[in-house]
C-alpha cells in the first residue's frame, strides 16, 4: 500500500531520535537503500539481542486480551469507569477509536483474530462460542505460531484461545490456565469450577439451575485470590524469566473479567458509589427493530438476576459489577506494565491490549454481546510501539483480522505463506493516526452480516431482515432506518460492500 512509505519515513525519524548507542546498527541502517529495511534495522537497534544467523533484531510483544471488555474506559471518554493504568498505556501509545471485532462472541472472535481469517457462517467457520482455530481451519498458522516459527518464545497465560487445547503448537510452553472452560463432559464450566470463581461466603447458597453462582460478587480478598490475579502473577514471573533469555518473546496474557460473573475483590467495588452510577439513557426498545436483533440470554445462567433486564435497580447492580471488574483488571494491567518498565523491557516491547468483542450495558435493556449493534461489535484496541504515535488517537476503521499483519510488520516478520491473511496492516496509523483508513469493516453473527462504514452500520440477514443506523444522526442506535426511502442508496452501497464477490478482498479507502 502506498501509504506505508511516508509512514515508514516518519517511523524512522522517530526511531533515530531514541537510538544513538548502537553505532554498528546505525551504520548498517545508513547503508540500506530501502525504507522498509531501514525500519526493520531501527527497530532492531532497540534490542541488544542477535537472532541466529545474524538476522534482524526484533522487538518483543506483550499481548493482553481482556474478555468482554468494551470501550468502557477513561481513554475512550467514559468518565464513570476508573481505568488509570490502561489510560496511561493509551497515553503512551495509540488508541484505536473505531476498531471492530469480526464476531461478537469469545471463541469465534479469538479464532478469527488469531488466524487472521474471517468468519464465514456459510462455511460454518468461526461461528460461535465453541469455535476453535485448529478445528475450523486445519493447518492455519496462528499468530503466535508464526512468531514461534520465527524464533520468538511464545507463552499463553489465561484465556487467549477460548479453549486451552486449541492450537497448542502455537506455544513454546504448555498454555497455562487457572482453570479451563472445557470440562470434557463434566458439566457446566461455571458449576465445575465453582470454588475457583466464587469466593464470597454467601455465594455458594445462591446457585442457578445450571449450578453457577451469582452474576456478581465482591469478596473481601486480595487480588491474587481470583483467577485473574494469578494470571497477572504468572505473567510478571514470566517477564522476569524472559528478561534473561536471548530469544525475543511473544507473551500473551488473557484476563477473564469483565466477562460474567462480575466477581472482583471488594475494594474495586468500593471505588464506586452505587448511588452515583449513571444508567443508560436509552432503556427502551429500538424503533423498527428486526426480530433477529435480540438480547443475549447469557446472564440467565447465573443467579441473582432479579429485575433483569429492565429494572433500574438491576441496571445499577450490573453496571457496578462491570465497572468494578474493569478497575480490577486495570490494576493488574498496571502491575504488569510497571514490571515491564522495571525490567527495562518497555523500550523494546510492543504492547497490545484488546477486548474480544463489545458488550451491552443496558442500552435498549440489552445485556451482553450476541448481536450486530455497535455496542457488541466495537472493541477497545490500544497499541504501544516504542517511539511511535505517543498519545495518538486513530479514528480510521480497523478490524481484528488486521492485527495479525500489523504485528508482523511491527516485528519485521513476513506474513505466513500457508494461507492468505484477510486483513491489512495498520502499522502506518501508529505514525500518522489521523489519516483516513478503511472504507468498511465487516462482522457476522448467526445469519446476519454487518458492515460498518464511516457513518453507517448496516446488517443484512439471510432470511431478509435489514437494519441500518446512521451514527451521525443517531449514535445510540435508537431507530432502525432500513425502511426509510431516503436511505435506499445508502443501503444499496452497503449491500454491495457486503456481497462483494471475494469477502477477503473487500475494498479499502
Ligand atoms: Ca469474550
Amino acid at each position: 500500500m502506498p501509504v506505508y512509505m511516508p509512514a515508514r519515513l516518519l517511523y524512522n525519524a522517530a526511531m533515530s531520535s531514541v537510538n544513538t548507542e548502537n553505532s554498528y546498527s546505525r551504520r548498517r541502517f545508513l547503508g540500506q537503500a530501502s525504507a522498509f529495511a531501514a525500519g526493520s534495522l531501527l527497530w532492531g537497534c532497540m534490542s541488544r539481542r542477535a537472532l541466529p544467523g545474524g538476522q534482524t533484531l526484533r522487538p518483543n510483544v506483550l499481548f493482553i486480551a481482556v474478555d468482554d471488555l468494551r470501550t468502557q474506559l477513561g481513554c475512550y471518554g467514559h468518565e464513570q469507569t476508573l481505568s488509570p493504568n490502561i489510560d496511561r498505556l493509551a497515553a503512551q501509545g495509540v488508541v484505536f477509536g473505531r476498531a471492530y471485532c469480526q464476531v461478537p462472541v469469545c471463541g469465534a472472535s479469538r479464532a478469527s483474530l488469531l488466524t487472521g481469517i474471517r468468519p464465514d457462517f456459510a462455511a460454518r467457520r468461526f461461528t460461535n462460542a465453541n469455535s476453535r482455530a485448529d478445528a475450523d481451519v486445519p493447518g492455519a498458522v496462528t499468530l503466535p505460531r508464526h512468531f514461534r516459527d520465527h524464533g520468538f518464545h511464545t507463552i499463553s497465560n489465561g484465556k487467549i484461545f477460548h479453549f486451552v487445547q486449541d492450537s497448542p503448537q502455537s506455544w513454546s510452553e504448555p498454555p497455562w490456565r487457572v482453570y479451563d472452560y472445557d470440562t470434557d463432559g463434566a458439566g457446566d464450566w461455571g458449576a465445575h469450577n465453582f470454588d475457583k470463581i466464587w469466593l464470597a461466603p454467601g455465594s455458594r447458597n445462591h446457585r442457578s439451575a445450571q449450578g453457577r453462582g451469582p452474576f456478581c460478587e465482591a469478596a473481601d480478598v486480595p487480588d491474587d485470590a481470583y483467577e485473574d490475579g494469578k494470571v497477572a502473577d504468572k505473567t510478571i514471573n514470566d517477564l522476569r524469566r524472559l528478561k534473561r533469555q536471548d530469544a525475543p518473546f511473544f507473551l500473551a496474557c488473557g484476563f477473564s473479567r469483565p466477562h460474567l460473573p462480575f466477581n472482583a475483590p471488594k475494594r474495586y467495588y468500593d471505588l464506586y458509589d452505587p448511588g452515583r452510577i449513571e444508567l443508560a439513557t436509552n432503556r427502551f426498545a429500538i424503533a423498527d427493530k428486526p426480530r433477529q436483533c435480540t438480547n443475549s440470554s447469557e446472564i440467565r445462567a447465573y443467579s441473582g438476576i432479579e429485575g433483569w433486564p429492565e429494572e433500574p435497580a438491576f441496571h445499577g447492580r450490573a453496571l457496578h459489577g462491570y465497572y468494578a471488574c474493569v478497575s480490577y483488571i486495570d490494576a493488574l494491567v498496571g502491575r504488569i506494565l510497571n514490571e515491564l518498565k522495571t525490567l527495562r523491557l518497555d523500550q523494546n516491547t510492543i504492547v497490545v491490549l484488546w477486548g474480544d468483542h463489545g458488550w451491552h450495558l443496558g442500552e435498549h435493556n440489552f445485556w451482553g454481546k450476541h448481536n450486530t449493534l455497535n455496542n457488541a461489535l466495537q472493541v477497545p484496541l490500544i497499541v504501544r510501539a516504542p517511539g511511535l504515535g505517543q498519545g495518538g488517537v486513530a479514528n480510521g476503521l480497523v478490524e481484528f483480522v488486521d492485527l495479525y499483519p500489523t504485528l508482523c510488520e511491527l516485528a519485521h516478520l513476513p506474513v505466513p505463506p500457508s494461507h492468505t491473511l484477510a486483513g491489512q496492516s495498520f502499522a502506518a496509523l501508529l505514525t500518522n493516526p489521523s489519516q483516513g483508513w478503511k472504507e468498511a469493516v465487516f462482522s457476522e453473527w448467526q445469519s446476519g452480516r454487518a458492515v460498518k462504514t464511516d457513518r453507517f452500520l448496516y446488517t443484512e440477514w439471510k432470511d431478509g431482515g435489514r437494519m441500518l443506523f446512521d451514527h451521525k444522526a443517531d449514535p445510540g442506535e435508537n431507530r432502525n432506518i432500513a425502511d426509510d426511502l431516503r436511505y435506499q442508496q445508502v443501503i444499496a452501497r452497503h449491500s454491495e460492500l457486503l456481497n462483494h464477490s471475494n469477502p477477503d478482498d473487500r475494498p479499502t479507502g
